[in-house]
């Protein structure tokens, strides 16, 4: 038996078979979770759904995360297929294209920072607050996050300062939901080639030198953030909360490397 039998979990931020968002679907459905999905606009709603399916799921459901009222919906629209939910992955991230490339204090606006912070922090908490009246009292939430968060590396820029805020949304969050028996962690992924850094500049080559860095000498991949992830959501990790766990190869981890 897996050891998510018996878990419901709902994922967010899946839009291709690279997401982030379905590594960790596929590694919950492996280990016995029942899952639901919702993604982001009506073009990408099809694909999810036949993803949704391989993974024997029915339940799709359409989520913009930049709307409260959305976000009600979706709730509604889940509770009348499930009773209670276990699991919440938030895999949802968003910048302006024109804030991730060259100088930090050229690019950043006041708008492009409102909107990083709004869709890549704010819907956390978010999708926990107006979700909390269905998490059952061994739940779990999650988050994507990333190095950027901190450090500051060259053109992730507004980005960091929204991963911050995430990472500090994950402890606030950790402390208030714990008494109900919900906990809240991140996984600081390394970089992995997915929609999110398609046709970010130099991505590739960055992705060559982060490889040759690691202590694990290869890149991440959606499997092994999938299985991370499985774990920290299950109640294996009932002892973990307001963490922020690296899946990263080792790689913030050492300096100097050649
Ligand atoms: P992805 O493009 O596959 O997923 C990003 C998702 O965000 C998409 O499904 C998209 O639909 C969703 N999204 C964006 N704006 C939204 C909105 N307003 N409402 C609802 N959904 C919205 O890319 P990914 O790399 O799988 O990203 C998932 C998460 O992982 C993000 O939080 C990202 O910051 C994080 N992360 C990615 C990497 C990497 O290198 N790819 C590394 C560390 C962390
Ligand atoms: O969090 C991310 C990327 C998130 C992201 C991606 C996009 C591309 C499309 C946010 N907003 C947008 N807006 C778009 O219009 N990552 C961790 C991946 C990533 O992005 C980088 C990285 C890494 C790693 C950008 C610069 C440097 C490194």
């Amino acid at each position: 038996m897996g050891f998510l039998a018996g878990k419901r979990a709902l994922i967010t931020g899946v839009a291709s078979d690279r997401s982030i968002a379905w590594g960790i679907a596929q590694a919950m459905a492996r280990e016995g979770a029942s899952l639901a999905f919702t993604y982001q606009t009506e073009r990408l709603g099809e694909r999810v759904r036949e993803m949704a399916a391989e993974t024997g799921s029915s339940i799709c459901l359409p989520l913009d995360v930049a709307s409260d009222d959305e976000i009600r919906r979706m709730y509604d629209a889940l509770a009348a297929r499930w009773t209670s939910v276990d699991v919440i992955v938030h895999s949802v991230a968003f910048a302006p294209r024109d804030q991730l490339a060259g100088s930090y204090l050229e690019s950043v606006t006041r708008e492009g920072f409102q909107i990083a912070h709004d869709i890549s922090s704010y819907s956390f908490a978010a999708l926990a607050k107006y979700g909390r009246h269905l998490l059952s009292p061994a739940s779990a939430l999650l988050t994507l996050t990333y190095l950027g968060a901190v450090r500051a590396i060259p053109n992730y820029n507004v980005m960091g300062p929204a991963k911050a805020s995430l990472e500090a949304n994950v402890r606030f969050m950790a402390a208030e939901l714990g008494a109900a028996g919900v906990r809240v962690n991140g996984i600081s992924a390394g970089p992995i080639k997915t929609l999110a850094a398609a046709g970010i500049g130099g991505f590739r080559s960055m992705l060559q030198h982060v490889a040759n860095a690691t202590p694990i000498r290869r890149n991440v991949t959606i499997e092994d953030v999938g299985n991370a992830a499985a774990f920290l959501c299950s109640d294996l990790a009932a002892g973990i909360t307001g963490e922020i766990l690296y899946v990263d190869g080792g790689y913030s981890q050492v300096g100097m490397s050649l």
